[in-house]
């Protein structure tokens, strides 16, 4: 962790002319970047500034209980600070504050973000554990609250401690958290957001592993979620769909997989899993998207489901694997 930068981070976070903010989230918003943003206004907060969540899509109903305790009403802000998101382009389409992106924390891989204060670790499990940073740099104990949505973000951008970015500092830093909540355990909050489904969700997991494309050449775990599979199977707007892929990964000797999402007519978001050695960032930087090595998204523009799996495919064959 680049310690230097952390100060600087600290110091601009806590410097007088940093009030009334907004942080915002990226597109899809998760775990990480939720929790994160929600984590850093409890901090601001606790130091008498006033802080406010910019969500630029609906917020998954797995991560609603983060604002139960924390009120969430929108002021005309002065300052925002973007958290876990990659480019301008990840805050939304619309985004009504742009002209006063002040700062970024991040930990995607080239952040493209043109900002005064900019912080971003790629060699960071979860923009979590740059907050959990912040939080020790300026001396503010983690508040219980605090402590469940660090949990969060750290937990599912590690997807619940299995991926390769679970590091020693990732299991320390959760070990911290544990001793912040007087229940001395996240039991329930790993049953809220890892365990416990609603029936649509696991109709759609059922057949997600019944219709998953499993291709030998090139190897991968294919699947399209249309819009008209959604409606049919009973999938809200506010279903966390974020692990989805992580039902593709569960086929043994893929190393990558490949999960896709009708959005609108003839648009489709892609969010990829891979092993090594495959580059799931390398795959989606053809589609001109990007993310981590082994975890990456991107959006691609095609006539239809048949326009999209051929350019999926044409893409995978050029892939190192
Ligand atoms: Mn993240």
């Amino acid at each position: 962790m680049n310690q230097e930068a952390r100060k600087d981070f600290a110091q601009f976070l806590l410097s007088e002319d940093t009030q009334d903010v907004c942080f915002a989230c990226h597109v899809s918003p998760d775990g990480d970047s939720v929790g994160s943003a929600v984590a850093l206004a409890m901090l601001l907060r606790a130091r008498g500034r006033r802080a406010f969540i910019h969500l630029p899509e609906a917020l998954p109903c797995t991560l609603a209980f983060l604002f139960e305790t924390f009120d969430n009403t929108a002021f005309d802000p002065k300052m925002v600070v973007a958290v876990d998101v990659s480019t301008p382009e990840r805050l939304g389409k619309g985004f009504p504050y742009a002209d006063r992106v002040a700062a970024v924390l991040d930990h995607h891989m080239a952040n493209s973000f043109d900002v005064e204060h900019k912080w971003v670790e790629e060699e960071a499990a979860a923009t979590g554990l740059l907050v959990a940073a912040l939080y020790d740099e300026v001396g503010e104990p983690i508040s219980a609250d605090a402590a469940r949505a660090l949990y969060t973000a750290v937990s599912t951008d590690t997807g619940r401690f299995c991926h390769a970015n679970t590091t020693e500092d990732v299991l320390a830093t959760a070990a911290r958290l544990t001793a912040c909540v007087p229940e001395g355990n996240f039991e329930a909050l790993n049953r809220r957001l890892f365990i416990e489904k609603d029936a649509a969700r696991l109709r759609l997991e059922g057949y997600v592993l019944t219709h998953a494309v499993l291709s030998d050449a090139p190897r991968c775990v294919y699947f399209l979620l249309t819009k008209k599979l959604r409606k049919k199977l009973g999938i809200t707007p506010d279903a966390d769909l974020g692990s989805l892929v992580d039902v593709l990964r569960t086929f043994a000797g893929y190393p990558i997989c490949i999960l896709a999402k009708e959005s609108e007519k003839g648009v489709y978001k892609l969010s990829v899993r891979s092993q090594e050695p495959v580059s799931a960032n390398a795959f989606c930087r053809v589609f001109g998207g990007g993310g981590h090595e082994r975890a990456a998204g991107a959006t691609v523009r095609a006539k239809n489901a048949f326009a999209l799996k051929k350019a999926v495919f044409a893409a995978l064959a050029d892939l190192k694997q």
